[in-house]
């Protein structure tokens, strides 16, 4: 009974020692690999908000000031509108949604947030854009690895289009954008993004591309 007394205090004490040294290393955890940082320890001093991201235009062939660029007309029309909104919610995670009009009929688009804004060539927009970076991962090797190249660590808003070729998807990632943020949104060739080992997050040629911005 008094051993039962006598332990109690030190054991929570103990607790209260293991649980603020986990609290104390977390953060460094996380800054490690990457942006969550702001997430875990939200106040209203940050100097971290959440980006709101916007962008939208009709396709042009390329060029250096286009912010809504085709680089297949035969699959992403001349004229084809694009919508894309990255909105932040104070629950720590981002909505993204994609409108699209002017698209070919009854077809799927793979799309995903990428990391630079859109360029002359498809390549200018980079590799897709992740909240927690893939180390393996290369510019002459995107990151193909279902750990990382998944919907929840990377922004996918692959669409289908309907009788009109228009189309609307949205996804909620549990992250904030604050210190990196996507460039861009790029369509791809592949009717959807494949999930695999060793390919995942791919989908074929980039054909289309809307240049994000802060709003
Ligand atoms: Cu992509």
């Amino acid at each position: 009974m008094s051993e039962r007394w006598g332990d109690g205090p030190h054991t929570a004490l103990r607790r209260l020692l293991i649980v603020g040294t986990v609290m104390a290393i977390a953060p460094v955890g996380c800054a490690y690999h990457g942006i969550s940082i702001a997430r875990a320890s939200t106040s209203f001093d940050s100097p971290e908000s959440p980006l709101f991201l916007f962008g939208s235009g009709t396709l042009t062939p390329p060029n250096p000031v286009s912010k809504a660029i085709t680089y297949n007309p035969d699959l992403a029309p001349i004229g084809a509108a694009m919508t894309a909104r990255l909105i932040p919610s104070t629950d720590g995670s981002t909505r993204a949604e994609l409108t699209v009009f002017g698209l070919l009929p009854n077809r799927g688009y793979a799309a995903h947030a990428h990391t630079q804004t859109c360029g002359v060539t498809a390549d200018a927009a980079g590799r897709r854009f992740q909240n927690h970076l893939d180390p393996a991962a290369t510019s002459r090797a995107p990151s193909s690895n279902p750990r990382y190249a998944n919907p929840n660590n990377e922004i996918w808003l692959d669409v289908r289009t309907d009788d009109a070729g228009a189309g609307t998807s949205s996804t909620t990632v549990p992250f904030i954008l604050t210190d990196r943020a996507p460039g861009s949104i790029v369509v791809h060739e592949a009717t959807r993004t494949l999930t695999g080992p060793g390919h995942a997050g791919t989908a074929g040629a980039r054909i289309a591309c809307l240049t994000l911005a802060e709003r």
